[in-house]
């Protein structure tokens, strides 16, 4: 067969074979076969040589048209398989962007966190600023800066958690530490009075911690809000408007308020606070045992010996303070049955709020 023929024969069953070629793989063999250093368009090439010198010129213009077709043709076919598996690619990897999204449950606020900072909020009206200060304290800012005699039965360890002393010279007595875990926020009200001079007007909102067991009324652990005001001229008169304020902005504005003498070693003298019950406006429920009163919080005028502690003169300035249990608000003020609701982390109960 003439060279030229063979060169035709060459371009139909090469463009056979790419046509033919079902993946990648398969065309890269086809591409050697024809235009490797071994395949067909080489073998027929090695024959040029043989050929008379004016025959050559025509042959070479047939070979190079041929070894174009081919290549072209190769290009041809690879891009159609490129193009089929992006296509695949695209159809396994597709996202269907109208499927709904994955919904996260936000955090919230627990009951108690938003019952602390309503109050709080109360207070900041009023120009008092929040005061924070250690869980683990003293004796001395605990107890005894805050006139607490060393018998007080507050001070006992089956009342008190007391803490190993790290420092190794602990002054311990009877087996008991100089450091706690607070039992109130007043700690905080005294490092303040001792870094500061008046006028002062603070709350001390934070956990503090009692050894009892818990029970419907009772919390180990529980959320205490005190607040502090010292300046000059101040009264217990100024004491119960402030509490009053309170009542009406946490229980409503027909609330009223009754003191009752009470006892603490901080204060002289000193009261427990009643508001009207204001499920019942005062007629006797559930809520208030039928009394018509919740008792909120206690207070008093701060005891001359507590700013003879921090280095504040008792003849020219006077003050009051208050402290109340966050939980026991939010009990009263939700009608919740027991505080032990507050720490057993029930989204069914949590989520009420
Ligand atoms: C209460 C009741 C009465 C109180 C006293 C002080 C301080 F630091 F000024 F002495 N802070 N908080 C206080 C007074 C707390 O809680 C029921």
């Amino acid at each position: 067969m003439a060279l030229i023929d063979e060169l035709q024969e060459l371009r139909t069953t090469g463009l056979e074979s790419i046509a033919a070629s079902d993946d990648l793989a398969g065309l890269e063999a086809v591409r050697v076969a024809l235009l490797g250093k071994k395949g067909s368009l080489t073998g027929v090439l090695r024959g040029l040589g043989a050929l008379a010198a004016d025959e050559r010129p025509a042959a070479g213009k047939v070979s190079n048209e041929v070894r174009q077709a081919l290549e072209e043709a190769l290009a041809d076919r690879e891009a159609v398989f490129s193009a089929s598996a992006l296509e695949r690619r695209l159809t396994a990897e597709a996202v269907d962007v109208t499927l709904p999204g994955r919904r996260r449950a936000p955090g919230r606020q627990h009951l108690i966190e938003k019952v602390t900072r309503e109050i709080s909020d109360i207070f900041i009206g009023l120009g008092y600023r929040i005061a924070e200060g250690p869980e683990v304290e003293l004796d001395y800012y605990n107890f005894t800066a805050l006139n607490t005699p060393p018998d007080h039965p507050a001070r006992n360890a089956s009342d008190t958690f007391y803490v190993e002393d790290l420092s190794g010279d602990a002054a311990t007595v009877a087996g008991e530490s100089d450091v706690l875990l607070r039992t109130q926020t007043s700690p905080v009200q005294v490092r303040v009075m001792e870094n500061s001079t008046p006028p002062i007007y603070i709350l001390a909102p934070g956990k503090v911690y009692r050894r009892d067991v818990a029970d419907p009324s009772h919390l180990p652990q529980f959320t205490q809000i005190e607040g502090l005001v010292v300046d000059e001229g101040i009264t217990f008169g100024d004491l119960k408007g402030t509490l009053e304020h309170f009542a009406h902005e946490m229980f409503g504005p027909d609330r009223a308020v009754r003191l009752r003498p009470h006892f603490f070693p901080f204060t002289e003298p000193s009261a427990e606070v009643d508001v009207s019950c204001h499920l019942c406006n005062g007629a006797g429920c559930r809520m208030c045992k039928g009394s018509g009163w919740l008792e909120v919080l206690g207070c008093g005028m701060v005891d001359p010996n507590v700013f003879g502690y921090v280095g504040i003169d008792p003849e020219r300035y006077s003050g009051f303070a208050f402290g109340m249990g966050a939980e026991r608000i939010a009990a009263l003020k939700y009608g919740v049955p027991d505080l032990r609701h507050f720490i057993e982390s029930d989204m069914r109960f949590l989520r009420q709020f």
